[in-house]
């Protein structure tokens, strides 16, 4: 069956700002690649939850979880690496939106795990959005790095 997914601007509204290639060569990815990048995670979900929900996708290679680069602890978020892409475009079409740990995981495209892309990017080792964030999340270590600062 043909792919649903052909427009690389429709498939993901993130753009890596480490991708060291062109705009072209990063759609290109994003439209071949077998990698989901899942966001908005509890830091207490397991690789092993992980593995039970995105296996309903297809066979899993390999899943990686997002790491505070300080506590070297979950941070919120993993790549899950799939066999096929039809199994990585249906994680992206169903599992989506799945209530994980009683949050609902935010599943994208992703143009390929490297090694390094595990780290959150944040200044205190965490997610970049867990820095800026104002409210009180229990899920997610309470309040955003910022305001725990002042
Ligand atoms: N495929 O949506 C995604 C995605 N995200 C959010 C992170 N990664 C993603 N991959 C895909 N889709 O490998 C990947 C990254 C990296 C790992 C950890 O996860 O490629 P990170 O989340 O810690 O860092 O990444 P990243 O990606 O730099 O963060 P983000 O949230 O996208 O921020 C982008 C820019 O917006 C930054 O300049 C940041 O300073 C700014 N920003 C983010 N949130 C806010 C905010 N609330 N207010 C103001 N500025 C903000």
């Amino acid at each position: 069956m043909a792919s649903l997914f052909k427009d690389p601007n429709k498939l993901s509204a993130y753009r890596d700002r480490r991708f060291s290639g062109t705009q072209e060569e990063f759609e290109q990815a994003l439209l071949s690649s077998t990698t989901v990048y899942v966001g908005n995670m509890s830091f207490y979900t397991t690789e092993e939850q992980v593995y039970e929900l995105f296996s309903r996708a297809g066979e899993i290679k390999k899943i990686i979880m997002g790491l505070d680069k300080q506590s070297k602890t979950p941070c919120g978020f993993c790549f899950v690496l799939y066999y096929s892409r039809e199994d990585t475009e249906d994680a992206v079409k169903y599992v989506s939106g799945t209530i994980l740990d009683d949050r609902p995981v935010r599943v994208d495209f992703d143009w390929g795990f490297k090694d390094g892309r595990q780290w959150g990017r944040g200044k205190s080792g965490g997610q970049v959005r867990d820095e800026y964030r104002t409210d009180y999340d229990p899920g997610r270590g309470g309040y955003g790095k910022l305001v725990q600062k002042e």
